[in-house]
């Protein structure tokens, strides 16, 4: 295939503040969840390196803009830490709002258009003492952390995302529990799912309140990113196993794509999670929260297909139900040092699903990248790092995503993510994403690899 990006594609890189900021005490920033986990146990990150640094972002901004825009991208995005926002009493924090509307004036600065996301499975810490997203308090209070954010920034933000991978902090902190506060519970997984989709509803609600009485730009956008990995099961499935996709698919895909495209959550999935005791804990009202969720467009990050079978029991150990196992498929190729399957066909598979399911929602490819751990062996002589398996990778994933708009697929950009290496939660710096290198050990330098040049070279020979 032939790799020649479109005109009027966004090219750009993808990061978030709590994963590159640092400065984690500074200008009355508020303690994060990410900040308690590392006080309370930083031998469970990688190398003990905890979030205070992220990749110092806060006081590097302006170079890596710099950087990012000679490598030729014309976009970023990043998230808004709501512990660097606001206060405790929900007020905006003029020092935390001063360090974003620098960002923003230097992305203005060099015709980078900025992406804003207002959440990156960052709650503040005295959030969590209250219940977390177990509770509605929390649900009122990101309302109001967003409606600050659109009124502070309406003028200088023109692409806005309610939540990054809204399925991951039900997940990984309440479902399977390998994120503090390790909890491993259905039940609570799946109210806290409840409270995120209503929290991004009442957001978007808060966008239009906000655009209606001339806060934002005429032609802000609000969206809505989420890592829809396609399911996959066996070749021969067994009915058992299609149950299986509908149920997986049901709560991580579908559940957000029938929220932002008709504001609601898709009934065959209530109605098997009712049957088998799992009921969403809805109140009178939250109807109509839910048909405020519609969004302009969405990101879709994509690293890795979900395989899944016929789960082996029925009920985990807490009795909740079971919907799926994960299945080995033989020819996987995989990122070994992340354990993600590296598939890019499954971008192009979205892509068709998305125009026959979804036909009047775009897209774009919010965070797509390949973390590799000990990167140091491939330096040469010069002492840049070789990365021509990330081209490999970025070039496979492109040349789906080209051939997806091909065939109908209303796909608007591509994010690279990690494009500056950056702390990836607990496991820190292990895996390193970036085209451009962070030295650690050299005051956070940054250096190019050689995927730069490369992406600097499909940017220049795009389509005009
Ligand atoms: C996505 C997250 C990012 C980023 C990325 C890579 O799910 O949105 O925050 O971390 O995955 O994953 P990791 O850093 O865990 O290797």
């Amino acid at each position: 295939m032939e790799l020649r990006l479109p005109a009027n594609f966004f090219m750009g890189a993808a990061m978030s503040g709590p994963q590159t900021e640092g400065a984690y005490k500074t200008g009355g920033r508020l303690e994060s969840i990410w900040d308690t986990w590392s006080d309370q146990s930083i031998s469970d990150f990688y190398n003990k390196v905890g979030s205070y640094v992220g990749n110092c972002f806060y006081e590097k901004y302006e170079e890596d803009i710099k950087l990012l825009k000679s490598l030729g991208l014309d976009s970023f995005r990043t998230s808004i830490q709501w512990s660097r926002l606001m206060d405790k009493n929900q007020k905006v924090n003029p020092q935390g709002a001063d360090f974003y509307h620098r960002v923003c004036a230097c992305a203005k600065e060099h015709h980078m258009e900025l992406f804003m996301n207002l959440y990156h499975f960052d709650l503040p810490s005295y959030l969590l003492d209250r219940g977390g997203w177990e509770s509605r308090e929390v649900v009122e209070a990101y309302a109001v952390y967003a409606r600050a954010a659109f009124r502070e920034f309406g003028k200088e933000i023109r692409y806005w995302f309610t939540f990054n991978e809204p399925i991951v902090e039900p997940d990984q902190r309440y479902r399977v529990g390998y994120w503090y506060p390790f909890i491993k519970n259905a039940r609570r997984g799946l109210l806290v799912q409840y409270h995120i989709s209503l929290a991004h509803c009442l957001a978007v609600a808060e966008f239009y309140k906000a655009k209606e009485e001339g806060y934002l730009l005429e032609d802000a956008k609000i969206g809505l990113i989420n890592c829809f990995a396609p399911p996959y099961t066996k070749e021969n499935p067994s009915p058992e196993d299609l149950e299986a996709v509908r149920m997986e698919d049901g709560i991580n895909n579908r559940w957000w794509l029938d929220l932002v495209t008709e504001g609601r959550l898709p009934e065959d999935v209530l109605d098997t999670l009712r049957a088998r005791g799992m009921e969403v804990p809805m109140r009178p009202g939250d109807e109509e929260v839910l048909k405020m969720g519609k969004v302009d467009w969405l990101g879709f990050n994509y690293y890795h297909p979900s395989r899944i079978q016929a789960p082996a029991r029925g009920t985990d150990e807490n009795g909740d139900p079971v919907f799926s196992d994960p299945y080995v498929w033989k020819e996987a190729k995989m990122n070994v040092y992340r354990g993600w399957e590296i598939y890019p066909k499954g971008i192009y598979d979205f892509g068709m699903k998305m125009k026959e399911q979804y036909p009047n929602l775009s897209f774009f490819i919010s965070e797509n990248g390949m973390g590799v751990e000990h990167e140091d062996r491939f330096r040469d002589e010069n002492g840049q790092i070789q990365d021509d398996y990330r081209i490999e990778f970025v070039k496979e994933h492109l040349e789906w995503i080209f051939k997806a708009i091909q065939d109908g697929a209303q796909c608007k950009g591509y994010h690279y993510w990690g494009l500056i290496d950056n702390w990836s939660w607990n496991n820190a710096f292990k895996n390193r994403y970036g085209m451009i290198e962070v030295d650690l050990s050299g005051g956070y330098e940054r250096k190019l690899k050689k995927s730069a040049a490369w992406i600097q070279k499909v940017i220049a020979d795009r389509e005009k």
